[in-house]
């Protein structure tokens, strides 16, 4: 059956926040980067008019109003202008950072724009033609109390009806009689939920902004048919796309294989995107003895430097952002023996190994002032959490107190040294 109604649902442009998590920036993707966010939501309005929507939600945090930024403002009022040309209507709601009453006023929204800046819960029709043909309730952020289902109770109606709001919400709770479909913003993370009468999503944002947002990003396409039901697409509209990758590698590997091994996985990445630039922080974790020779900083910069040459330059599609060797399971046993300040040390982390009754009080390093649920978080610790933390502890230990062992010397002869292997 052919559409009845069509519209996007898009929240968290956030088109004045830059990228962040990385160190150094390649000359090449300088504009790539601080264009992304433009780009991104760019193709939001783009299919909007490619595909004659009805409508476009959109579920808070355009921008940073606080921050007065011409480009954002300018920008989201020519994408608004370009709708009105094809008449298409903008619901807007406020989220964190873009009140729409701080739009600036002498800059005047066009009519096919309605917002929802109040707390209290607003209702507004869809018309085509004269006709309505959804309803539409929406409100602005509240960050102090928390909406609950009730505040978006509507009488029973013919309409389509759907909840525009920002924020976090208790999922369960969002089961309001009547409400078809909830366009949520204010998680950076696309999800979807289906009640019972309705189905709550949170479209993410169109493009992810650090090595937290990881993965593909984008918004919703909905169709709802004749019948009433709904037909929901994920658009993908990043154009930068932050991709971990874990690689497993035995410690005695050879640097021809591990190489092989790398080029398969970029070029799987590659194969596996269409228009991102992917930024990769790969980690390779080790299987095996302790091998102190693919630990030495010169090692792995040799191996990024590699993967970039090979892989991120010109217009290749993937920048490696870092490479790390991840904690090496198994260190030698002689270490734990010795009568250093390295041995008092190994023998302290030992402990905390073999002894899970040992707690690790890691919330005695906060600052006194930290908020109750960090620290309670601090207390419990998983199984595999604890171990990954001991380590790394042993591994900072061993940095300082195992240099002559670690980077110094000939590396072949550290090697070549016989030890009984000790798990850790
Ligand atoms: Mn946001």
């Amino acid at each position: 059956m052919a559409a009845t109604l069509k519209f996007i649902h898009a929240s968290d442009l956030h088109l004045d926040r830059p990228m962040s998590g990385l160190t150094e920036i390649p000359t090449h993707l300088y504009e790539v980067l601080a264009n992304a966010p433009y780009e991104a939501a760019k193709k939001v309005f783009d299919l909007a008019v490619s595909e004659r929507v009805d409508f476009v939600l959109l579920a808070g945090d355009l921008y940073n109003s606080e921050l007065g930024n011409a480009r954002a403002a300018a920008f989201l009022l020519s994408q608004f202008e370009r709708l009105a040309d094809k008449d298409i209507n903008v619901y807007w709601c406020g989220g964190e950072t873009d009140h729409p009453d701080r739009w600036p006023a002498a800059i005047e929204l066009p009519d096919n724009v309605v917002t929802f800046s109040s707390r209290i819960v607003e209702e507004v029709n869809h018309e085509r033609e004269g006709e309505p043909v959804a309803r539409i309730m929406g409100c602005g952020y509240d960050a102090k109390s928390r909406r609950t289902a009730g505040d978006f109770s509507a009488p029973s109606s013919e309409l389509f009806t759907i909840a525009l709001a920002h924020g976090d919400f208790d999922i369960q709770s969002l089961k309001a009689e009547n409400v078809k479909y909830w366009a949520l913003g204010g998680n950076h993370k696309a999800s979807k939920h289906d009640r019972t009468s309705s189905t709550v999503v949170y479209s993410g944002t169109p493009q992810g902004r650090s090595p937290k947002e990881s993965g593909a990003h984008g918004f919703k396409l909905g169709r709802i048919d004749a019948a009433g039901k709904l037909r929901l697409q994920t658009v993908e509209s990043d154009r930068v796309r932050w991709l971990p990758q874990k690689v497993a590698i035995s410690e005695g590997v050879e640097v021809h294989t591990l190489k092989k091994e790398l080029t398969e996985r970029a070029a799987k990445i590659v194969a596996d995107t269409t228009d991102q630039i992917v930024l990769a922080r790969w980690t390779l974790a080790t299987e095996g003895m302790f091998n102190p020779a693919i630990r030495k900083r010169e090692w792995s910069e040799q191996i990024l430097e590699w993967l970039r040459d090979e892989f991120g330059r010109g217009d290749k599609g993937l920048w490696s952002v870092s490479l790390d060797v991840a904690a090496p399971k198994q260190l030698p046993s002689d270490w734990y023996e010795e009568d250093t300040i390295l041995g008092e040390f190994m023998r302290a982390i030992g402990r905390y190994q073999s002894d899970d009754s040992l707690r690790l009080n890691l919330h005695e390093y906060t600052p006194t002032n930290v908020e109750g649920t960090l620290t309670s978080g601090m207390s419990q610790v998983s199984q595999a959490r604890r171990e990954e933390i001991l380590r790394r502890a042993a591994m900072v230990g061993i940095d300082y107190l195992a240099a002559h062992k670690h980077y110094g010397g000939d590396v072949d002869e550290v090697q070549g040294t016989e030890t009984v292997e000790a798990t850790i």
